[in-house]
């Protein structure tokens, strides 16, 4: 891509309750391991308004054992890459307890670190990529315009998208505000660029790019133990904190 390695924050978001499908796929397993989903953000920030968490239906997700007492659901890749910074035990081992499909972890009852919202649910997003990051994705509809726009989609078509509305059912969080776009910057982005679904990728790309340059030189804090502060400044420590809680890794790629 011609840069340098991207630095990401991943969160742990541990399972509180599989979806049938996973439950009886993971039955037995795990041995007696916590599980969690992985997600890379760039915006580690913004945590305190996630409200649910992304999967891609068609990709394939392992679950893999980190070390004797816990095991990270990510893609294959990821666990590969994990496994060569040092993240697993013993470095470069990639112990992979099971695969498990992207559409059967839907509905699955996660912790959401930091968030407002402790609990939230595991939704289809159409774009997830497999190639990058872990593959699941956090979702944080007040500051991200792909991921309102999917909450949008998924709330318009439950069955469409096999979902139970109940899962999609919490409301964005104004977590950061911004002098131009006001407390719900992705949401307010979404309504001026007229974006109708998760398809149009030509506009959504536009609103994340002016959503990302406004939060981060704009954008101060609503919420949170750095409230006040500019996201600029706050965005390094949201991070630190997460990872000395334990709740967050340093992952690259
Ligand atoms: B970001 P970059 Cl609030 N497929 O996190 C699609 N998108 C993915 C992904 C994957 N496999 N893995 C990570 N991402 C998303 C928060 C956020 C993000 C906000 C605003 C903007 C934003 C909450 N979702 O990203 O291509 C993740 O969403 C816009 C840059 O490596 C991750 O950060 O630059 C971001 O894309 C990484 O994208």
């Amino acid at each position: 891509e011609g840069h340098g390695p991207q630095e990401y924050t991943a969160v742990k978001m541990e399972v509180v309750e599989w979806s049938e499908a996973a439950k009886a796929e993971i039955e037995g397993k795990v041995g007696g391991r916590k599980v969690f989903l992985v997600a890379a953000t760039l915006r580690p920030e913004t945590m305190y308004g996630q409200t649910n968490c992304f999967v891609g239906t068609a990709i394939k997700y392992g679950v893999f054992a980190i070390n004797q007492t816990e095991a990270y659901v990510c893609t294959y890749r990821a666990a590969r890459n994990m496994a060569f910074q040092g993240i697993s035990t013993p470095r470069g081992n990639i112990d992979q307890l099971l695969e498990l499909d992207g559409i059967k972890i839907v509905g699955t009852k996660i912790k959401a670190p930091f968030a407002i919202n402790p609990e939230v649910y595991v939704l289809p997003m159409d774009n997830v990529l497999s190639t990058k990051g872990t593959g699941v994705v956090t979702s944080v509809p007040s500051d991200s315009p792909d991921d309102y726009q999917t909450l949008v989609d998924l709330r318009k078509k439950p069955e469409f998208y096999k979902i139970d509305p109940k899962w999609a059912s919490i409301d964005p969080v104004p977590v950061i505000t911004t002098p131009t776009y006001g407390d719900l910057t992705a949401p307010t982005l979404v309504k001026q660029l007229k974006i109708q679904s998760q398809k149009d990728t030509k506009q959504l790309a536009e609103a994340k790019e002016i959503a990302y340059k406004e939060g981060f030189y704009s954008g101060t804090m609503l919420v949170g133990e750095f409230k006040g502060e500019s996201v600029q400044d706050a965005k390094p420590k949201v991070r630190a904190s997460m990872i000395e809680s334990g709740v967050a890794l340093a992952y690259a790629e």
